[in-house]
């Protein structure tokens, strides 16, 4: 019989799998989103080579041995860290840190993801929704923002068809090429745009003065400041025109408009002020509060959820973390080794550590990198539960099939509390929790603490209204080389599955395809292969998420508000080798 469950992937489109009686994963027809198909990360699932048996210093041992070293060395540090990534986004997955939280160890805070936009999110609005596929269908208008829906929220595509579609983003993508209009705007210049968006809207009169006086009074504050972009120059300096701020404002005037968000424009230390800007223009005119309309960004999955397991109080920030201060660093799906930034950092402190210890799926650089080395099983060998940051569903993810093969986070987590002394609820008590905060409607479960239309009563801010910025920083780094964008890439999942590879220009770049230029920033440099991509700005190169090397580039800064990684702060210098 074919059986039911969820993909534990770190993705917008959170799909319902149904897993055929041979085995075959296939996207659910009867879910509203999956819509009866997968990406291509679920379809070749089985053929990304998994980890097999555990492994001490490259020495095969067995899974009672390995969890034996693992409490020896836990028993010996002083201090332990515990790392989790998002490999698999299952709330289970927390169960280790029950145990970890219940041992003292230290914890990570901050994000390598969404929290520089995020905590510019929760400083105007105090608390952040998302905009649900269901939502969007009442849209008249789609703005995406940064946000690249072909590849990383494919099953949003469907939805958008018939409504007007304005594009903003440096690369020409997939949707940028249907759009009604697309803004090529350089990177790292949002904000400026979104005044100046802002700026004009009120000029026009398009601002919602009902929506304002009611939920935004400071918005003639606000306007005051967007008054302080000089509009030529900052046009010409963000390679935009007065006519495309025109052509904005003439699709969304008098329509319901919702913008998309993603993680693209807030890779930078002013990540937190760009989607504040973004939700500024949003909020003159007056899009939040009512259905199919908004701004929408990456949303909070674990918001309104009780956890049956404890979280960690002591936290470091997480994009900076220096792993050589630990006797023990525990990494538990993630790979930091690739995916953190700095690489060159993070590879001689991960080096000075006490004892590593690597728990996932796959091989990676991290496995390569750690003494202790424990295979975990693959989502469909576990029971879990899945919420997500896309929309408001929330899903068991039932245990499929058995394997000989791995160690569930809950079992590992249960061997150790177990061995200290340590108290944990029961896996069937956890898992019980979980499903009782999800409201089955129409055979799909949503989480119970949804909101029916996001904002409708207000702010969570401490006013009860939208927040306007009421200060910004407009400088640009006029430094020489180019823009580096470093976006998801179709074949993998950050670092797992298939790999991107290579440093992607415009043909009109002076490399040659295939050549091998050197690619230099404050932080380091790698070798890299040229490939060619027409869709690319002149000023920017293209080096895709899960590229191996591309974080040698990067800077472990953090972001000035949310404690973020910064991608894509500094230029890149390229020479030929
Ligand atoms: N296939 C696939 N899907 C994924 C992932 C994956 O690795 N592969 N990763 C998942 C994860 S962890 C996340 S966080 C989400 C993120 O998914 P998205 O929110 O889509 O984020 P990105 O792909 O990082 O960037 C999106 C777009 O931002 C654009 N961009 C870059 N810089 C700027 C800028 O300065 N301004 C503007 N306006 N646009 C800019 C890029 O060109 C890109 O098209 O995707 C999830 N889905
Ligand atoms: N240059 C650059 N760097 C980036 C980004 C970028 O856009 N550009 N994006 C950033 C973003 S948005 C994110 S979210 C991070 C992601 O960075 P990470 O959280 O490190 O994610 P992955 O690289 O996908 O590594 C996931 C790991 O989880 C393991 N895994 C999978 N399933 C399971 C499971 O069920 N249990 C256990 N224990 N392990 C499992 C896999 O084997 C793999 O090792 O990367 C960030 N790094
Ligand atoms: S990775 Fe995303 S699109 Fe692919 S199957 Fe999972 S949830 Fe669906
Ligand atoms: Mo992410």
């Amino acid at each position: 019989m074919n059986q039911i469950t969820a993909c534990p992937l770190d993705c917008y489109d959170a799909c319902r799998i149904v897993v055929e009686t041979s085995g075959r994963f296939r996207g659910d027809k009867n879910h509203p989103v999956t819509n009866g198909y997968l990406c291509p990360h679920l379809n070749h699932y089985s053929k990304t080579q998994r980890l097999l048996t555990p492994s001490f210093r490259g020495g095969e041992i067995s899974m009672d041995e390995a969890l034996g070293m693992l409490a020896d060395f836990l028993q010996k540090s002083p201090e332990t860290l515990y790392y989790r990534g998002s490999g698999n986004i299952g709330l289970m997955q927390r169960s280790v840190e029950h145990f970890f939280a219940a041992m003292d160890a230290t914890g990570t805070k901050g994000s390598l993801c969404d929290g520089a936009g995020e905590a510019g999110v929760l400083l105007g609005r105090g608390e952040n929704w998302v905009l649900s596929p269901s939502m969007l269908t009442e849209a008249e208008v789609i703005v995406v923002w940064g946000r690249n829906l072909h590849v990383t929220h494919s099953h949003l595509v469907p939805i958008l068809s018939g409504k007007k579609i304005i594009v903003i983003d440096p690369i020409k993508t997939a949707l940028a090429q249907q759009a009604d209009l697309h803004l090529q705007i350089k990177p790292h210049c949002d904000v400026h745009l979104a005044l100046l968006l802002s700026r004009f809207a009120m000029i026009e009169g398009m601002h919602d003065v009902d929506f304002l006086e009611e939920f935004g009074t400071g918005y003639n504050d606000f306007y005051e400041l967007t008054q302080t972009v000089r509009i030529k120059a900052t046009l010409d300096m963000i390679d935009l025109s007065l006519g495309d701020i025109g052509a904005v404002l003439e699709i969304v005037r008098g329509k319901r408009t919702a913008i998309l968000v993603g993680a693209g424009v807030q890779k930078y230390r002013n990540g937190a002020d760009v989607l504040r800007s973004i939700d500024a223009f949003g909020a003159l005119l007056g899009l939040f509060g009512k259905r199919g309309s908004g701004v929408s960004y990456l949303g909070d999955s674990l918001k309104g959820i009780e956890l049956p397991f404890r979280s960690i109080s002591k936290r470091v920030a997480k994009p900076a973390v220096d792993f050589s201060r630990y006797g023990c660093v525990f990494i538990q799906g993630g790979n930091p080794l690739a995916q953190m930034p700095d690489s060159s950092k993070v590879e001689r402190e991960f080096a000075q550590a006490g004892y590593r210890v690597y728990f996932g799926l796959h091989d990676n650089e991290t496995a390569r990198s750690a003494d202790l080395v424990i295979p975990a099983k693959s989502f469909d060998e576990k029971s879990d539960v899945r919420s997500s940051y896309g929309d408001y569903t929330m899903q068991p993810m039932r245990q499929i099939h058995q394997s000989e093969i791995g160690i569930s986070e809950y079992d590992l987590a249960a061997f150790l509390s177990n061995h200290f002394g340590l108290m944990i609820p029961s896996e069937e008590e956890a898992l019980a929790l979980l499903a009782s905060q999800i409201e089955t409607v129409e055979g799909v479960g949503y989480r119970r603490s949804r909101p029916a239309v996001p904002y409708e009563k207000g702010f969570a801010t401490d006013s009860g209204e939208f927040e306007f910025m009421d200060e910004i920083d407009l400088s640009m780094d006029q430094s020489e080389g180019f823009f580096l964008i470093t976006a998801k890439f179709s074949g993998s999942l950050n670092s797992q599955f298939r790999r991107p590879s290579g440093v992607y220009f415009h043909p009109d770049c002076g490399f040659s395809q295939g050549e091998r230029v050197v690619l230099q920033s404050p932080n380091g440099s790698v070798v890299m292969e040229v490939k060619y991509d027409e869709r690319l700005r002149r000023d920017c190169l293209l080096i895709y998420s899960g590229t191996v090397g591309v974080n040698h580039l990067t800077p472990s800064q953090l972001s000035d508000e949310g404690m973020s990684a910064v991608y894509q702060e500094t230029k890149i210098k390229v020479e030929k080798c």
